[in-house]
């Protein structure tokens, strides 16, 4: 019943539930016979319950007996107290700016709803688990700096996997949590992709992220290049919202052999990055290796020479992330990420309650409750147990990130990359093979999307047994990824010091790379005309905004989506279990595809597959008997 309830709160989704123009345009399907959308679900429920979720097949099972999650009980009606949100909202991001640099406290960034599952749970957490406890944040967590909560993975992810629209997970989180800023991740002209976009596509997908709900944009490039940084941080600055113009961390500050990323290349790039509009400074360690000596000369530089704010990202991977948060503390760091303690440790960030415990008192208190951090963590205890199926099996924290300096949200990925290839005894190997290509390759910045070209290098190494000698030696053949090639040919953008020549001549053959911007070798779309196009595919619909930039990171993924859309209706309203494991008979679910709209669904039996290969599936549906045929396909 606390489904119900909670699905009446005013906090979840009120905005519509679906892809608008699908849901809004019944004659769209008049070709066919029409299925309204609860028949669309029940076919969907019916064939997973069948067939089985493609991404849950042959993984760890939740517990027979796991219950869905219960969010944290609230009082009837709040005025959410004001927050950094209310701030921005009516005296604008120089006002925030001001704001943070009159608090003594350590802010804190809540990253469970972005980094968090992205690091720890394949980025599959769905919409509906993150909506159920936004307004406990809004009431109990104001004094948070923000929530992290889009960006990064989770926008393919939730088009990709699982069958919902980013944007209107956005809309939601927003609505729900109106005092707390948003924050995303973006990866400048990677956009929320694997590759360099056209200008006016960065910049259009900017606008609509501000637009939808982002207030705090985390700009970074792969290769810390500002020079390719100013059209996503210009488009940021010209949306009205705050833009944390980031450098990435990488080597080891306290090692004399590493030395091209030195104290005076971060302090560098900070005060380029300062100088091309950024409000605050972002420290980005997404593979953890910041050690908390070198934050102590990296942050109290950083202080000295730069007027911004910092705010300061790492993982948890070595188990030292919490050492490394003090000492930054300590040394004046404005702003850290957290992630919820259910949520934390390992490859994600460090654990909130535990940073909140240890500043207890001292000059740092960041004076947020721990009670409702714990019932705030409890509830992402019992979502967390939805999501065994992807849950990486690391059992502890490794030193061995210090040899690979993989990103704590590629470590995860490139591990099962490696299990698909059959190389998963030869992790070790991977390991080190992609170190030495990180110095074959001139020791560079490994983030989304360079880090994905070191792992594809890495894992084409080990498993055609090359080593780093043969692969430079001029006269061994080697087929490179066209990641790779990719990369060499200037795609990506350019390192410090720029590429290894005589590597980078061996894998371009002779071309002539280029050494601008990426960026300025991209046609701009034509923007209407890609609209007009994509309604065309889409049979006539009119294609809004949101649905138009989806499309233009990814054409193919967003297709896909809304064909299935088409076919199985507003699943993200179904609750976890069900949308990845389907129902049992006797069991009774509701779901609420609109505001007020509830379907009560309760499956009856499941038939014998007849000689068509079908299997018919019994539900009632609000009470009225309805039967569903799906093809058997297991
Ligand atoms: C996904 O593709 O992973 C998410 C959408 C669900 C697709 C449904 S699941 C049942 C049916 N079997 C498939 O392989 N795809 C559809
Ligand atoms: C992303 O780009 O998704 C990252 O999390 C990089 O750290
Ligand atoms: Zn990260």
């Amino acid at each position: 019943d606390f489904v119900i309830n909670l699905l009446k709160s005013k906090t979840f989704l009120s905005n519509e539930y679906t892809t608008k123009f699908i849901d809004t345009t019944p004659e769209l399907f008049n070709f066919k016979k029409r299925k309204d959308r609860a028949t669309k679900i029940l076919t969907y429920i019916a064939d997973i319950t069948v067939n089985g979720h493609p991404e849950t097949t042959n993984r760890p099972r939740p517990p027979a007996d796991v219950k869905p999650p219960k969010a944290p009980v609230l009082a009837g009606t709040f005025t959410p107290p004001n927050g950094t949100r209310t701030i921005l909202d009516t005296l604008g991001p120089a006002a925030v700016v001001k704001w943070m640099k009159q608090q003594n406290q350590l802010l804190i960034t809540d990253t469970s709803m972005r980094d968090g599952h992205q690091s720890l749970l394949a980025t599959r957490m769905r919409s509906i688990d993150m909506i159920r406890v936004a307004p406990t944040y809004s009431q109990k967590m104001s004094q948070l700096f923000s929530v992290e909560c889009w960006g990064g993975a989770t926008f393919d992810v939730a088009y990709r996997f699982l069958q919902e629209c980013p944007w209107q997970r956005l809309r939601d989180i927003r609505e729900a949590m109106p005092n707390i800023m948003t924050q995303m991740l973006l990866r400048a002209s990677n956009g929320v992709g694997y590759t360099n976009y056209p200008d006016n596509v960065v910049q259009a997908f900017v606008k609509q992220a501000a637009e939808s709900g982002v207030d705090v944009f985390r700009v970074f490039d792969s290769l810390n290049w500002v020079e390719n940084m100013r059209v996503a941080m210009d488009a940021v600055i010209d949306s009205g919202k705050l833009c944390e113009g980031t450098v990435c961390y990488t080597g080891d500050l306290l090692d004399p052999a590493r030395s091209k990323y030195d104290i005076k290349y971060y302090v560098g790039m900070a005060k380029e990055l300062e100088k091309a509009g950024a409000h605050i400074l972002g420290l980005k360690d997404m593979a953890g290796l910041l050690k908390p000596a070198a934050a102590t000369q990296l942050i109290t530089a950083l202080k000295e020479e730069v007027g911004l704010p910092i705010h300061f990202h790492t993982h948890d991977t070595s188990g030292a992330s919490i050492a490394t948060i003090l000492a930054a503390s300590a040394a004046g760091v404005d702003v850290v990420d957290a992630a919820m303690d259910a949520l934390s440790g390992n490859t994600s960030q460090p654990t909130l309650g535990s940073i909140v415990e240890a500043t207890r008192g001292g000059e740092r208190d960041t004076g947020l409750d721990i009670a409702a951090i714990r019932e705030i963590s409890n509830y992402w205890e019992q979502v967390r147990e939805h999501y065994r199926a992807f849950e990486s099996g690391l059992q502890s924290p490794a030193s061995e990130v210090y040899l690979h300096e993989m990103p704590g949200g590629q470590f995860t990925n490139l591990k099962a990359q490696a299990r698909s290839l059959g190389l998963e005894e030869r992790w070790h190997e991977v390991a080190q093979a992609y170190a030495d290509v990180n110095m074959m390759f001139g020791d560079i910045v490994k983030v989304t999307p360079s880090s994905k070209v070191v792992g594809d290098m890495a894992l084409m190494m080990v498993s055609q047994n090359l080593t780093r000698e043969q692969v430079e030696d001029a006269k061994t053949d080697v087929v490179f990824p066209d990641s790779v090639i990719d990369m060499m040919k200037g795609s990506l953008g350019q390192p410090p010091g720029g590429w290894p020549e005589a590597l980078q001549n061996k894998i371009l053959k002779g071309e002539t790379p280029i050494t601008d911007r990426p960026g300025k070798h991209l046609a701009p779309v034509d923007l209407e005309a890609t609209r007009a196009d994509l309604s065309k595919q889409l049979e006539g619909k009119t294609v809004d905004d949101e649905d138009l930039n989806g499309y233009l990171m990814y054409p193919k993924v967003f297709l896909d989506y809304m064909g299935r859309h088409k076919t199985y209706g507003p699943v993200r309203t179904l609750p976890t279990k069900t949308f990845f494991y389907g129902m049992e008979p006797g069991e009774e679910i509701s779901a609420e595809i609109d505001p007020g709209k509830t379907l009560e669904i309760r499956m009856q039996a499941v038939s014998e597959m007849d000689d068509k290969g079908e299997v018919k599936v019994f539900f009632e549906l609000n009470g009225q008997p309805r039967t569903i045929r799906v093809p058997n396909r297991a």
